[in-house]
């Protein structure tokens, strides 16, 4: 059952698709401090608290606060409080009871999850507007039913997108990107996708192409197609300003573009310096900015990842002016332990400064709001710009579309990834934690940079990461400039990471079919092993395992140096170790604790008591797997029903 309060008047998000009744009074179970602008939940000791999708630390949320403010922070470490993410949805249950809340609030939002005080969950409000859907569930599943039912099915992407995709920013030419594709063809490792990062457009202009080093585009994208890969353009939030570039002369002309208070446009900047940002939430902004997309899909593009659009913001111009200002107050000066911090914070703050988003204003509706209201839904509605432009221009095909920034409600137009984070164990461990976390919220389509996208990734961890992420949806190996090269040809076991990734497209019939099902009924396709075991204490605590689809549990090594790990088995399960897809022991174990030794160039999968794993010959692409080698992988020796969902991966479903 799902119940809505308001509490004083909030922007529309347009986050939720049904149409429920505000239910006047008191909100059951929560109380309201108007002074403090608060709402506080008693939590019971044996509570366990899953949601809001893209955050740090664990997928049991305790013990920690949590802000919803999307930032473009690189530095994912345990004591920040904020992804480029807000999805403010709250899954609370234990054996007893699985109730849930949803916070729709474009503004900042702070969720002190048993921090100050153990039993206590509080949300702080910036502004006290919301709507809050209160939500009663008969099991975990059930009540994340009910709140994906409330918030529309979520984006689906083309069945490519699942093949493996090779990342880096950036490759730099039509040679560049060939050689990479020829390289993989040649080494026998699949792949499916290359991603274009911000260095194939000229001077970081949005919907143009460096034609001296991307030539004959349109070519090239056919070229690589015949090839079976797929280019995929990054597309950045910032509008370059600069005489005679259609976009930003349109974008002034019409003034589609944020402006300050005083009615001028803001200008801010980032890659390509100076920059003006669309008003993406003015309607008529999202359909002449969505439109803009056609320029690369009439070269047929058919893949697209927005960045920067938190929005990330190196200075804006104002903001600037004051920091050479006051620089010059220090001149001459005998900097001191105050004065010398202060001086130096001048700079190191300059970059996605609170201030700068108080500096702009949007049309909403014909309502003037100031940016850090709204802040939230900036990226969503950059997003939702694009998803709704590929419904009008190519209504029957599918797009691959992932966002940096989100918000509930973006999760209908397009997946995200995880953003900057490191080559490091510890977040190949969050990569696979924020998954579950993911779904609940309506990310279905996810993914996290394999390999970690700053740092230097190193051979083992590689190869490690690629297993752990071997059910995840989105398999991109992404790295930032200037780290050590890590598309697999790089490192040394090329015959090692040739196995790993052919087994991840003879799992795709599972994969594929799973997350379907899952997205086309609300479900969850990766779950903490608390929704299948309710009762069991231990599977309940369990943050480093997790149930994918209706037949497997992954538990995947995650520490270096390490030849196994400890597993938990809440029943008797089949243990499937592959050293490649048609290479691999099958052994049933019985509940309980296990040691499970797993060399580096192991996989190890569980299949579910009772259950089946369907798994088929790789290909070189997702496009030429053949159904027709599908074999399944049974717990029993009698095969058991599987309903393998299958479709051509490329049509939209329009039901
Ligand atoms: O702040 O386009 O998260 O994936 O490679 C850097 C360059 C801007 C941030 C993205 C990253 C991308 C990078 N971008």
């Amino acid at each position: 059952m799902i119940r809505r309060y308001r509490i004083g008047e909030p922007i529309n998000t347009d986050s939720v698709v049904e149409q429920i009744k505000i239910t006047t009074g008191e909100i059951p179970g929560w109380r309201k401090n108007q002074e403090t602008r608060s709402l506080t939940f008693q939590l019971n000791d044996s509570d366990v608290v899953y949601g809001l999708g893209e955050s740090i630390r664990g997928m049991n949320k305790r013990g920690w606060i949590y802000e919803s403010n999307n930032s473009d922070d690189p530095i994912h470490t345990e004591d920040k409080h904020s992804l480029y993410a807000s999805q403010n949805f709250l899954l609370v249950t234990s054996p007893e009871r699985s109730v849930a809340v949803y916070i729709d609030t474009p503004g900042r939002v702070c969720f002190d999850i048993g921090y100050t005080a153990p039993s206590e969950m509080s949300i702080t409000f910036d502004d006290f507007d919301a709507d809050i859907y209160v939500i009663d569930g008969e099991s975990r599943l059930d009540t994340v039913r009910q709140f994906r039912k409330l918030i529309g099915r979520s984006y689906i992407p083309p069945k490519w997108a699942f093949g493996y995709g090779q990342s880096r920013w950036s490759y730099m030419s039509v040679e560049e990107v060939r050689n990479v594709v020829n390289t993989y063809r040649s080494e026998e490792i699949p792949i499916d996708s290359v991603y274009l990062d911000i260095d194939y457009m000229d001077h970081y202009k949005d919907f143009t192409i460096d034609e001296d080093r991307f030539p004959d585009f349109a070519d090239f994208t056919k070229e690589m197609k015949d090839d079976g890969v797929h280019l995929v353009p990054i597309i950045d939030a910032g509008v370059k300003i600069e005489d005679g570039y259609d976009v930003c002369e349109e974008g002034v002309e019409k003034d589609y573009f944020c402006k300050k208070e005083n009615g001028k446009n803001l200008v801010a900047a980032v890659w390509p310096g100076k920059v003006y940002f669309p008003d993406f939430l003015n309607a008529d902004v999202r359909k002449w900015f969505g439109n803009k997309y056609d320029f690369l899909l009439s070269k047929g593009i058919d893949g697209f990842w927005n960045d920067m659009n938190e929005p990330a913001i190196f200075y804006t111009e104002d903001h600037l002016s004051e920091v050479f200002e006051k620089i010059d107050t220090y001149k001459g000066r005998n900097l001191d332990i105050r004065s010398f911090f202060e001086f130096k914070d001048l700079v190191g703050a300059i970059d996605n400064n609170p201030e700068d988003y108080r500096r702009f204003y949007h049309d909403c509706n014909g309502q003037k709001v100031r940016h850090d209201k709204v802040h939230n839904i900036f990226g969503y509605n950059m997003t939702r710009a694009a998803g709704d432009a590929f419904r009008r221009l190519c209504p029957n095909k599918r797009i691959l579309m992932f966002s940096r920034a989100s918000y509930v409600g973006m999760h209908r137009y397009g997946g995200v990834w995880t953003g900057d984070n490191k080559s490091w164990w510890s977040h190949m461990l969050v990569s696979l934690k924020q998954q579950p976390a993911l779904n609940m919220c309506g990310f279905m389509y996810s993914g996290s940079d394999i390999g970690g996208f700053t740092g230097d990734c190193t051979e083992d961890l590689m190869m490690r990461w690629l297993e752990l992420a071997m059910f995840i949806p989105l398999y991109r190996n992404h790295s930032a400039e200037g780290t050590r090269r890590q598309e697999l040809y790089c490192f040394g076991h090329q015959d090692w990471f040739r196995n790993i990734v052919q087994l991840r497209y003879a799992l795709i019939p599972y994969i594929y079919g799973e997350f379907m099902k899952a997205l086309l009924s609300d479900d969850m396709y990766m779950m903490p092993l608390s929704f299948v075991y309710a009762d069991d204490k231990r599977a309940i605590e369990i943050e480093d395992q997790v149930l994918v689809g209706e037949s497997v549990m992954v538990a995947p090594v995650y520490l270096q140096n390490s030849t196994g790990r400890s597993v938990y088995l809440p029943e008797d399960m089949k243990l499937v170790r592959f050293r490649s897809f048609d290479d691999y022991d099958e052994e049933v174990l019985v509940a309980g604790d296990h040691y499970i030794e797993c060399a580096l160039n192991e996989t190890i999968v569980f299949v579910r008591k009772g259950h089946v794993m369907p798994l088929c010959a790789p290909a070189k692409c997702v496009n030429e797997l053949d159904y027709s080698t599908i074999k399944y992988i049974c717990f029993d020796a009698e095969p058991s029903e599987y309903e393998l969902y299958n479709d051509d991966g490329l049509e939209s479903i329009t039901i």
